[in-house]
């Protein structure tokens, strides 16, 4: 088992009693050395029940420890909220991956490998491309809608960035990633959108944005789609207004 004390992974997790796999959260932990932070965004089934047993099973608040949010405040706030505590506790590294698992655990944990070996980049993105010789797997439907959502988010960011909406994402501490962090997002949907913007712009004077070469995007060996997205149809409207609206502050912000 790889150790890796200064880097916290974040799962947010909304009435996942049902798809969260336990065994997913002790291989992520094994595979990647990293903290596993599970954040229940306040779920109404047996999930915190379950992320309770998780963290007592583990018997080590090092390995896995859970956040438990008063109320639903929707995933860009329980990663926020879960990210920010990680660096207060002294990470180095905080990323989040998704309680489904559809990037598996040993991608997230190379993500981390790949963060840890490339002294000159702060972020890390995986990304979903069908490539010979990876495994990749998305309805060709969600393929093309999120493709065309993709292309929307790279051109309001202005960075060449194929898939903002992949759930898998690590960070190194910045200043920057500290000032992205301060205020919740607008978005619920876009919101990665939205924090890659906050990186890239920073919050001059106090926090300089990073740099566009600090940013990497890898594309991933493995990613599945698992059933019973909680993205509805209106989620995916209000996210395409989300990223016309983080084009219009850009702009402003030019
Ligand atoms: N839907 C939803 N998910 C939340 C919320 N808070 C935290 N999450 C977590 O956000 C993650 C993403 O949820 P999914 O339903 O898989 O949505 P998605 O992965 O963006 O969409 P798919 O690509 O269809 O899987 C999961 O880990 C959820 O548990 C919330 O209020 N609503
Ligand atoms: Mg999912």
């Amino acid at each position: 088992m790889t150790s890796r004390p200064g880097a916290t992974i974040v799962i947010p997790c909304f009435d996942e009693a049902e798809r969260l796999r336990p065994e997913a959260v002790g291989e992520l932990a094994a595979a990647s050395g990293a903290r596993v932070l599970l954040v229940d965004d306040g779920s109404t089934d047996a999930t915190p029940e379950i992320l309770s047993r998780l963290v007592a099973a583990a018997g080590d608040p090092s390995t896995i420890a859970s956040l438990q949010l008063a109320d639903n405040r929707g995933k860009a706030e329980a990663v926020r909220r879960g990210m920010q505590l990680a660096l207060d506790d002294g990470a180095s590294v905080v990323g989040y991956c998704d309680a489904d698992f559809s990037t598996p655990p040993h991608e997230v944990a190379r993500l981390l490998d790949v963060l840890d070996d490339a002294a000159d980049v702060d972020v890390v993105l995986g990304s979903r491309v069908g490539l010979l010789g990876s495994d990749v797997q998305r309805s060709h439907a969600r393929h093309y809608l999120g493709r065309l959502f993709a292309t929307a988010a790279s051109a309001a960011l202005r960075m060449k960035v194929y898939d903002t909406q992949c759930g898998a994402k690590v960070f190194a501490d910045t200043p920057a990633l500290r000032a992205a962090l301060a205020d919740p997002f607008r978005s619920v949907w876009a919101f990665d959108v939205e924090l890659l913007a906050r990186l890239r712009h920073g919050a001059p004077p106090t926090a300089p944005g990073l740099g566009i070469e600090r940013f990497l995007e890898i594309p991933l060996r493995t990613w599945r789609d698992v059933g019973a997205s909680k993205l509805s149809v209106r989620g995916a409207g209000r996210a395409a207004v989300d990223v016309a609206r983080i084009a219009i502050d850009g702009r402003r912000n030019r």
